[in-house]
C-alpha cells in the first residue's frame, strides 16, 4: 500500500498508518509499527520531538513523575542514558528525545512543522485522507492520534487582554528562545503545575512577582535530587523489576499504598505513614499512603490536614498561609491534580512575591498596564497565562475529523466524549487514539501508558492486517456500555467533587464528564485484551 497514487489533480502519498504527534505515545507507535512491517509516518505540529516537552519550554518546566518511571522501559534505551536529576527539566527531556531518536532512527519518518488540520474517511477505499497545514495531504489506511492531553492550550476570555502593552504568553506557547524576567514586574495567572513552576523561576530574577490564585493548588514536596552515574548504575540493577511493577500498578508508577484504610489505624500510625510518604517526595503522598484516601471523605480529610500543616509551617504570614492552604479544603485532597513544588510556599515569605486571592478580589479585566481586580489595578511588564488546557478532548476536537455519519468528531462529542475502551469511537473507522478520553490518560504515567496502551494498539492493527480486516469500528452499544462502566467506577471515588480538568470542568461550557478511566491500568488493560480475545468485541469488523 506504500505507493503514490493519483487523487484528483494531486499525487497523494499512501501509507498504512499515519501517527499524529511525536511525543512519547507517537514515537512508540512509530517504532513498534515499523518493526511490524507497516509503512508509517508521523505528522508533528512542532519543530522538534517530545510533544509536550517541545511546547512547554517556559522557565521551570519540569516533569513531576520521577526517574526511572518517566522514560521508556526499553533496555536498549535506558542502559545508555543517564539523567542529572530525579525530576528532569524540559531541556533534559528534549535531550533524551534526541537520544531516543538517534538510537531508534525515528526522525526520517517524521514530518515536523506539520499540523494536522483535517481528516475525512473515504468509504470506497476504507482509508483516511488527512490534511495538514500548507495543503499537504496523505492517505492512510489507519490513523493513530497521539496528540496527548495538552494539545490545546486555554486562555480565558479576559476582557482587555488585547490592550495589554506588556508581553504576555501562555505557558504552553512560550517563546522557544526564552524570555528574560530580570528586573521585570511579572504577573502569573493560574496556580496549577505550570504556575507553580514559573513562580519558582521568576522569583529568582524578577523585580516583583504576583500570583493570581483562583483555587489553591495542593502542591506536594518534590524532594528533588541530583543523580550521578554511579547512583544510576546501582538503580539500573533494579530497573527490570521497577518496570514490571510500573506495568502492574494502578497509575503506571512504582508507588504502592498501604492496604489499610486511613481510618483504621491509630493517629500515630497515620502520621507516620503520611510523613514517610512525604519524605519520599513526588507523588508518594498522593497515591502511596492509604488505599482509601481518594475514595473516603474522612480519610481524605486526614491527608488534607497533614498537607495543610506542612504548608502553614513554611509560610510566615498566617493570612497568606490561610489563602494558600485554607482550613476548609477547596476540594477533596488529590482529586484535582496536585503539583510538585520545591520552594513555592517559601517564596511567599519574600518581599517581592505576593499572592492575590481571586476568590476574594475577582479579576475584572486586563488593562493596558496590568491587571485590575476588585481591589484595584496592579502594573506588570510580563503576564504569564498559566491557565491550563482544554485537556484530552480539546486536541482531538480542534481537528476537523469527518467520519462516516455526516458528523465531525467535534459534533459527535459536543455533549461529551463517547468511546469504546477509550481507544476508538463509533462512526470513525480505522481510527485509534493513544492517551485519549475514557482511557487511563491523566491517571497514568505518560510513558507507561504510551507503552502499555500502545502495545495493545499495535496488536490490534497487526491482527486487523493478518485477518484482512479492511475496516474496524467501535459500536454504539459498546460505547454506552463503556460509559456506564466509567460512571459506575466514578461514583465510588471523590473525583466528581472537584472542578478539575480531569472532569472537563476547567473550560467554560465543556461537558462535565470524567475524562480518565478511574479503574486503574490493570483493569483497563484486562478489558482491552478481553476484547481482543473475543475477536475484538465491541468493534464491527469488515473484510
Ligand atoms: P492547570 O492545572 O489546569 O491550571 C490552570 C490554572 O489556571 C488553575 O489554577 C486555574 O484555576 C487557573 N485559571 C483558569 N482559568 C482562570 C481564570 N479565568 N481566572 C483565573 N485563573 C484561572 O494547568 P497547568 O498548565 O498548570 O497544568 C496542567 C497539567 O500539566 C498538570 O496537571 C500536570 O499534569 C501538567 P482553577 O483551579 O480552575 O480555579
Amino acid at each position: 500500500m506504500n505507493q503514490n497514487k493519483r487523487d484528483g489533480r494531486n499525487a497523494v502519498e499512501e501509507i498504512d498508518v499515519l501517527v499524529v504527534g511525536a511525543g512519547f505515545g507517537g514515537l512508540y507507535q512509530l517504532h513498534q509499527l515499523r518493526k511490524e512491517g507497516f509503512s508509517v509516518k508521523v505528522y508533528e505540529a512542532g519543530a522538534g520531538l517530545g510533544g509536550i516537552w517541545h511546547w512547554n519550554c517556559y522557565p521551570g518546566a519540569r516533569v513531576d513523575s520521577h526517574i526511572p518511571i518517566y522514560e521508556y522501559s526499553m533496555e536498549n534505551l535506558w542502559e545508555g542514558w543517564n539523567w542529572s536529576e530525579r525530576f528532569p527539566d524540559w531541556q533534559e527531556l528534549r535531550r533524551y528525545f534526541e537520544y531516543v531518536d538517534k538510537k531508534l532512527d525515528l526522525s526520517k519518518d517524521i514530518c515536523f512543522n506539520t499540523r494536522v488540520t483535517g481528516a475525512e474517511f473515504d468509504e470506497d477505499s476504507n482509508s483516511w485522507l488527512v490534511q495538514a497545514g500548507d495543503g499537504l495531504q496523505i492517505r492512510a489506511h489507519r490513523v493513530v492520534f497521539c496528540t496527548g492531553f495538552a494539545a490545546k492550550h486555554y486562555v480565558p476570555d479576559f476582557e482587555g487582554l488585547d490592550d495589554f502593552k506588556g508581553v504576555w504568553h501562555h505557558t504552553a506557547l512560550w517563546p522557544q528562545d526564552g524570555l528574560d524576567f530580570k528586573g521585570k514586574r511579572v504577573g502569573i495567572i493560574g496556580t496549577g503545575a505550570s504556575g507553580v513552576q514559573v513562580l519558582q523561576e521568576a522569583a529568582k530574577d524578577a523585580a516583583q512577582v504576583t500570583v493570581f490564585q483562583r483555587t489553591p493548588i495542593l502542591a506536594l514536596a518534590m524532594q528533588q535530587k541530583k543523580l550521578d552515574k554511579e547512583t544510576q548504575l546501582e538503580m539500573k540493577k533494579h530497573y527490570l523489576d521497577t518496570y514490571k511493577l510500573r506495568r502492574e500498578n494502578f497509575g503506571g508508577f512504582d508507588i504502592i499504598s498501604s492496604d489499610k484504610s486511613a481510618m483504621e489505624v491509630s493517629e500515630e500510625e497515620r502520621q507516620e505513614v503520611f510523613e514517610a510518604s512525604w519524605q519520599k517526595g513526588g507523588f508518594n503522598f498522593w497515591s502511596g499512603t492509604f488505599w482509601d484516601v481518594l475514595l473516603n471523605e474522612e480519610s481524605n480529610l486526614k491527608a488534607y490536614e497533614f498537607w495543610r500543616k506542612k504548608v502553614h509551617a513554611r509560610v510566615n504570614d498566617p493570612i497568606v498561609a490561610e489563602q494558600l492552604a485554607p482550613l476548609t479544603p477547596p476540594h477533596p485532597f488529590g482529586v484535582k491534580r496536585p503539583s510538585l513544588e520545591q520552594n513555592y510556599y517559601d517564596l511567599f515569605n519574600e518581599e517581592h512575591v505576593s499572592l492575590v486571592n481571586l476568590k476574594e478580589t475577582p479579576l475584572k479585566k486586563i488593562t493596558a498596564n496590568g491587571v485590575k481586580t476588585s481591589a484595584g489595578e496592579q502594573e506588570f511588564d510580563i503576564l504569564v497565562m498559566a491557565t491550563g488546557f482544554d485537556a484530552v478532548t480539546g486536541g482531538l476536537m480542534q481537528i476537523d475529523i469527518k467520519g462516516t455519519r455526516g458528523k465531525t468528531l467535534k459534533e459527535k462529542w459536543e455533549f461529551g466524549a463517547r468511546t469504546h475502551l477509550g481507544v476508538a469511537t463509533a462512526g470513525f473507522p480505522n481510527m485509534l487514539f493513544v492517551y485519549g478520553p475514557q482511557s487511563p490518560t491523566g491517571f497514568c504515567n505518560g510513558p507507561t501508558c504510551a507503552e502499555e496502551q500502545g502495545d495493545w494498539m499495535v496488536k490490534c492493527l497487526t491482527d486487523m492486517r493478518e485477518n484482512k480486516v479492511q475496516r474496524f469500528e467501535a459500536t454504539e452499544d459498546a460505547e454506552e456500555s463503556w460509559n456506564r462502566h466509567m460512571d459506575s467506577l466514578l461514583s465510588k471515588t471523590l473525583f466528581g467533587k472537584a472542578d478539575s480538568w480531569y472532569m472537563g470542568a476547567n473550560i467554560p461550557g465543556k461537558p462535565r464528564q470524567l475524562l480518565m478511566y478511574p479503574g486503574g491500568l490493570q483493569l483497563y488493560l484486562m478489558q482491552c485484551y478481553e476484547s481482543t480475545s473475543a475477536g475484538y468485541s465491541g468493534f464491527m469488523l469488515n473484510k
